[in-house]
């Protein structure tokens, strides 16, 4: 009986997983489904990034040698979801059997798991940690902490090694990044790829099914082969990486991308893979090409992060993303798809989403994650968010860095403490405050930053929680040190500003 091999969106990865057990006879099933590009409302760049480079990849697959059957968005024949394809290329083919590499949403495992044609689901062996791996390295510890798993990855990967010590003798050189914004920006950005012809049919049939009100389909400049992707990675190594660690949590108006790598999407889908990434880091530091904090600085992002918020995602379950710890239920307010708002900081970091599909780490935690931490967004709406509107965003690697990172509604599993600010971080790691219509170093009245109110809000609201924290405690002091009608005015009026921004006001 013929065998049908399911190949996702997130999986163009050739000789890895299902693929690797490709045998002469087998059926390759591809499928851009309807089902997959609504389950929330993606960011059109983001579809039409995965159907291009999945087009692509089964052009590739072809000429391998293998048989693919490839049902694009506008086939009549499309059943519109991936059970529907397997039902209906099973009968085409007479198959019997499906292999699939296991997906990186739960949403979809399960469905699979359904499905009337028996489907087997192999690991995905493209991460540097396998998840049995991940859960011994966890069984048994009072809490999960990323340094620890990464210098265990180091060791067990030998990245950044010398014998068994950590190369340049320190695991860690965030001290020497985190620098404020630089004046000027001395990269060009990401490599753009001008579309080809397969592209541009893509960006068209898009453009119709999925017209939007809020994000730009202009300007697609996504690499959607292996060989762009490749080519995307060695132009940051060349002219990026040097300044990634210094420059690595600034924010400058305008400047979408600073020093940052905007690998993501690529990485996610398959088209490069972490340890290649890894070595093209090291290399270049052994070559003398880059200082130490930065390549270890941008290794430790997918050695370390990447490989762990994985192994949270498949450890805590498929409840995860209902989690809602701190009992925030407040609705998602509207600026957050339209960026209109004074807060120039939220505008700035909503804008350029709803127009290159992209923020970077800081802008995502620290801007929006941190005003809807702040202002208690409901995280679920929060996640549902994140999960639309990043090229890069699938439930795997998103929700473990929304509802667990920044909304610390899964109670403290990824973050020892909420990453909350107020408008001080901001304006010490960005130029933003200085092209707000909101005076960052105003707390009450007339022009105060809504962080700063915000702030001392979420605080009081949550003392209970998290004034026994060892790393909270003065900030508890501080707020116990101003006077009482202080405290009483910044909670009225941060009340009387979730009015406003409740009832659909300018905020
Ligand atoms: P760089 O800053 O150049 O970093 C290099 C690489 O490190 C990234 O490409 C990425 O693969 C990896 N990396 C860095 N931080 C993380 C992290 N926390 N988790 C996983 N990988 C990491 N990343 C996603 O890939 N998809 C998401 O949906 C996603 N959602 C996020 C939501 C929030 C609230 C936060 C705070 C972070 C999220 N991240 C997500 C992590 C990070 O913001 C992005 O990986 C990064 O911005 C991608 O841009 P880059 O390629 O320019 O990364
Ligand atoms: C995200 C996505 C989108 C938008 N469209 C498709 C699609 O049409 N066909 C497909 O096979 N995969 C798509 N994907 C990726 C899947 O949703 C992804 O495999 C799951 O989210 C698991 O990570
Ligand atoms: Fe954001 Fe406040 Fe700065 Fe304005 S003043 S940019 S709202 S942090």
């Amino acid at each position: 009986m013929t065998r049908l091999v399911l190949v996702l969106g997130d999986q163009l990865t050739h000789g890895a997983g299902a693929l690797a057990r490709l045998r002469p006879g087998d059926v390759v099933v591809m499928a851009e489904a309807m089902s997959e590009a609504s389950y929330v409302p993606h960011h059109p760049k983001k579809i039409a990034f995965l159907f291009s480079a999945m087009r692509h990849f089964a052009d590739e697959l072809r000429e391998r040698g293998a048989t693919v059957t490839y049902a694009t968005l506008d086939d009549p024949d499309n059943t519109q979801s991936i059970p529907g394809e397997l039902i209906r290329r099973a009968a085409e083919h007479g198959a019997d059997e499906v292999l699939v590499t296991r997906p990186g949403e739960w949403r979809l495992i399960e469905a699979l798991e359904d499905c009337p044609v028996p489907v087997r689901q192999v690991p995905d062996d493209r991460f540097l940690c396998g998840q049995p791996d991940f859960e011994a390295w966890a069984k048994g510890r009072r809490e999960l902490r990323m340094e620890w798993f990464y210098r265990d990855m180091r060791r067990r990967t030998g990245l950044l090694m010398e014998g068994d010590e950590p190369a340049g003798g320190r695991w860690n050189f965030d001290t020497e990044n985190r620098k404020p914004p630089p004046k000027e920006v001395a990269w060009p950005g990401p490599l753009r790829v001008a579309p080809d012809a397969i592209t541009r049919d893509v960006l068209a049939l898009v453009r119709e099914r999925f017209p939007s009100n809020y994000y730009s389909h202009d300007d697609f400049w996504f690499a959607v082969t292996r060989a762009d992707a490749l080519r995307a990675l060695h132009h940051f190594i060349d002219e990026g990486l040097a300044r990634f660690g210094d420059f690595q949590d600034a924010m400058l108006t305008d400047e979408a991308f600073l020093y940052h790598a905007l690998i993501s999407p690529y990485l996610n889908a398959g088209l490069l893979t972490p340890m290649e990434v890894c070595r093209a880091a090291e290399d270049a530091w052994r070559a003398g090409r880059v200082a130490i904090n930065a390549a270890e600085g941008f290794i430790r992002q997918i050695l370390g992060w990447r490989e762990f918020i994985r192994g949270v995602y498949f450890m805590e379950g498929p409840e995860y993303v209902a989690r809602n710890r701190l009992g925030h239920d407040r609705d998602l307010p509207e600026f957050y798809w339209t960026g209109d708002t004074d807060m120039h900081c939220v505008s700035q970091c909503v804008g350029q989403t709803m127009r290159e599909a992209y923020a970077h780490h800081i802008q995502r935690l620290m801007v929006t994650g941190n005003f809807a931490l702040l202002a208690g967004i409901d995280p679920h709406q929060v996640h549902e968010w994140y999960l639309a509107v990043y090229a890069d965003a699938y439930e795997w690697v998103e929700a473990p860095n929304v509802i667990g990172m920044s909304q610390f509604a899964d109670g403290g599993v990824v973050a020892s403490k909420p990453y909350v600010s107020s408008g001080n971080y901001i304006a010490k790691m960005s130029d933003y405050c200085r092209h707000c219509a909101y005076d960052v170093k105003t707390k009450t009245g007339q022009g105060a930053c809504p962080f700063n109110l915000l702030y001392w809000a979420f605080l009081d609201r949550h003392r209970e929680r998290f004034e026994g924290n060892p790393r909270m405690r003065n900030i508890y002091r501080n707020w116990d040190r101003m006077d009482a009608d202080k405290r009483a005015t910044v909670l009225a009026e941060v009340g009387a500003w979730l009015a406003r921004m409740e009832g659909g006001g300018r905020v």
